[in-house]
């Protein structure tokens, strides 16, 4: 064969030597590989909490409050790290794209073909959680579920190849041998675009990195009554309300609340965050009657699990279901005021669901139904 062929045009990334780099050595790809990982295992344990509160709710406490803000805030945080850190990684690891003869073996061809599925799992997980953070969903699949499934994929992937690459990660767990050139301004360059990324998104969770809060999808003090909205009332379509409006309850009886009566209740106030599952929170003070008055108003078990139900038409977050751990924990409110005024349309006038503990996707607004399941 002509081996003078294979030395020329593209063919030429296929020699040894192609690439004379050191930091595409093992010992780079290993550092990064640590972050990724250290990272991923936030994401990836963050969002089972947000992926089990939103599937089982019920079965979970409603404590810690800010429980899912917090989790919630991480799991953002930590996907947009991995962005830098995997495009870091896979920039040091790029040239075995070329390793020449491509498979040597059966166990190596599984090996290469875990690492494809692996690096597709990723990017695709990060593009899906990145564009659903601007709240963007141009899929025609169901971006949780996918979401979900492709974390499985990417984490089975992970453990297949860190056995296979068990040994070399071994070899170079611990710094040894000579300084590899570049090293040093190049792990510094990988951390000062995680430093950037977080900076300038992490404000839309962390009230006092605000003003740094460039790209994130929201500012936790910008919207009406100084709160971030999600879903206004026009798009929901629910900006004239009834003149007749009634809250109902449907228990073992049913009973129908004016506006009035339901502000001659006792009321409470909580502080409590919206947490959206796109990564913005914030923490508002919220006045209104708690659930549980309501519910015993109406003769509801103590045990069942409530469907509360809004008056948009449309829409997936127009009903939320709540289990009675919800349901009845002191601080879950149907709320009427924020920061003491009315709530504002967008924020869900004449009455939203409040919980701790709870995703902003299951914080109802414009209620007008609530009963047993
Ligand atoms: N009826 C109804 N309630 C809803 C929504 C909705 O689309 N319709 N969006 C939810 C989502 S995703 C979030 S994050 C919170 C946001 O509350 P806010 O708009 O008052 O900030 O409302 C929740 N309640
Ligand atoms: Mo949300």
């Amino acid at each position: 064969m002509n081996t003078e062929f294979f030395r020329k045009g593209p063919f030429r990334l296929f020699q040894e030597g192609a690439f004379p780099s050191r930091l595409h050595e093992p010992r780079p790809a290993v550092v990064l590989g640590r972050w990724l990982g250290a990272a991923l295992v936030v994401c990836f344990v963050t969002g089972l909490i947000s992926h089990a509160l939103q599937e089982w709710g019920g079965r979970l406490p409603s404590r810690p409050v800010d429980g899912y803000r917090v989790t919630q805030g991480l799991h953002v945080i930590s996907g947009l790290a991995m962005i830098p850190l995997l495009g870091a990684k896979l920039w040091t690891v790029y040239p075995r794209l070329f390793e020449w003869p491509p498979i040597r073996s059966v166990l190596h061809a599984l090996e290469r073909l875990g690492i494809a599925l692996l690096v597709a799992a990723m990017l695709l997980e990060l593009f899906t959680g990145l564009l659903n953070t601007v709240q963007w969903y141009p899929w025609p699949f169901p971006f949780r579920e996918t979401h979900y499934w492709l974390a499985w994929t990417a984490v089975g992937g992970l453990l297949l190849h860190l056995g296979a690459k068990a040994p070399t990660i071994a070899e170079h767990w611990r710094r040894g041998g000579p300084e590899v050139p570049g090293r040093r301004g190049f792990l510094a360059a990988v951390t000062a675009s995680v430093g950037l990324v977080t900076v300038t998104t992490a404000g839309q969770t962390v009230p006092w990195l605000r003003h740094f809060d460039l790209f994130g999808a929201r500012r936790p003090d910008l919207g009406p009554q100084g709160l971030p909205v999600n879903r206004t009332a026009e798009q929901a379509g629910t900006v004239e309300i009834p003149q007749d409006w009634r809250l109902t309850v449907n228990g073992t009886n049913r009973v129908r609340l004016t506006l009035a009566q339901l502000e001659a209740m006792p009321q409470h106030t909580a502080r409590l965050p919206i947490a959206c599952v796109e990564g913005w929170s914030f923490s508002a003070e919220w006045t209104g009657v708690r659930l549980r008055d309501l519910l015993d108003l109406a003769g509801v078990p103590e045990d069942a699990t409530v469907k509360i139900t809004s008056l948009e038409r449309r829409g997936y977050f127009r009903t939320s279901e709540m289990a009675s751990s919800y349901a009845r924990d002191p601080l879950t409110l149907l709320a009427l005021r924020v920061n003491g005024e009315a709530l504002a349309p967008d924020h869900g006038y004449p009455a939203r669901i409040i919980a701790p503990n709870r995703p902003g996707v299951l914080q109802t607004k414009w209620v007008n139904r609530l009963e047993a399941l």
